[in-house]
């Protein structure tokens, strides 16, 4: 299976994140893909297609944010990385507002996803990785892997949060309608609930967002997630989402995604994205799953079963040491 990764994403660099009430190291450092490269054979840059796909999903006043966010930060006298904290929960609409920290409340969903000098760059060749897999794929691969870092399934067309910048499974999905697929299939298998996609396609019939995930009752993103979500106008019966308690391992996740595999199969895609977080993992710091490591492989299987077109995009897995042999595992499950 061809992999795409750009050196460039290793630039984003935030020190710390604001977690559980204190100031961390950012767990989604560069040493995670380091972790996986060191196991790939082969890996290719991906060429670069330009804005315009990111525009397809993502608006051009958040683009513009995302660009100059961290410049306007250190021009404001502030030392660090940039992250908001304050929010318009109610009436949330495209001001014009002059101070960055207005700015980081509008485009953003946490405090928990700093924006450093070298954000912009990452997250936009992240994109290009998750355009070079799908164009791989639409070239007549069966599989493509887009090692993206940072992820990109929290955020939405205009706002970041959850580590993620740019949305790329949707950028990957967009690319392919624009190529001409018609029917589309995300399946989100991180950890966390894919709000950001969710929210992207929840009134479009023509992507249906499938999730398996972390029940948001009890785990990030707490908000969205939730089993009653299921789509709106045009996307009504769109989404599913089939949130999991804590402790689940193969047993549970594999009923669970038999469901999810069942509603893609009644879909009838002709294109499919997977959101892959390794987050899953038994040993995972951040996370409360009981997967193990060759549990990825007949995972993966019973998706590559589906035989559809498959761009898989890497979101998140912070069990460093063991995330190379994570990912290994369950792009076996393709071959
Ligand atoms: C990104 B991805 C918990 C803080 C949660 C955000 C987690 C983002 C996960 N105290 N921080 O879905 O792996
Ligand atoms: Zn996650």
């Amino acid at each position: 299976m061809r992999v795409f990764f750009d050196p460039r994403q290793h630039d984003h660099a935030p020190a710390v994140e604001l977690h559980n009430g204190a100031y961390v190291p950012h767990a989604e450092h560069r040493g995670r893909m380091e972790n996986v490269l060191a196991t790939l054979t082969q890996v290719e840059a991906p060429r670069d297609c330009g804005v315009e796909p990111i525009r397809r999903v993502h608006g051009d006043d958040y683009l513009a944010f995302l660009q100059t966010a961290h410049q306007r930060w250190v021009e404001a006298g502030r030392d660090g990385d940039a992250h908001g904290y304050a929010w318009p929960i109610v009436g949330r609409r495209p001001l014009k507002l002059d101070r960055i920290d207005a700015d980081l409340g509008q485009f953003s969903f946490d405090a928990a996803s700093p924006i450093a000098a070298g954000t912009w760059t990452s997250a936009y060749w992240g994109a290009q990785s998750a355009l070079a897999a799908t164009e791989a794929v639409l070239a007549g691969d069966r599989a493509a892997f887009a090692l993206c870092r940072p992820p990109g399934h929290h955020c939405g067309a205009d706002y970041l949060g959850g580590y993620c910048f740019l949305n790329n499974v949707a950028i990957a999905a967009e690319a392919a309608l624009a190529a001409g697929k018609q029917r589309i299939v995300i399946l989100d298998i991180d950890y966390h609930h894919g709000n950001g996609t969710q929210d992207i396609f929840y009134e479009r019939g023509d992507v249906l967002f499938v999730s398996l995930h972390a029940d948001p009752v009890t785990d990030y993103p707490f908000f969205w997630g939730h089993a009653d979500e299921r789509g709106a106008g045009a996307g009504e019966g769109a989404t599913l989402n089939l949130p999991l308690p804590r402790g689940t391992d193969l047993v549970g996740y594999r009923a669970a995604l038999e469901t999810g595999l069942a509603a893609i199969r009644d879909f009838g895609a002709d294109f499919l994205g997977v959101s892959f977080g390794a987050d899953t993992f038994a040993g995972d710091p951040i996370s409360q799953f009981a997967l193990q490591t060759a549990d990825y492989t007949p995972i993966a299987a019973s998706i590559a079963a589906l035989d559809l077109p498959t761009v898989i995009v890497m979101e998140g897995g912070y069990a460093v040491d063991a995330l190379g042999a994570n990912v290994a595992a369950f792009l076996a499950g393709f071959d």
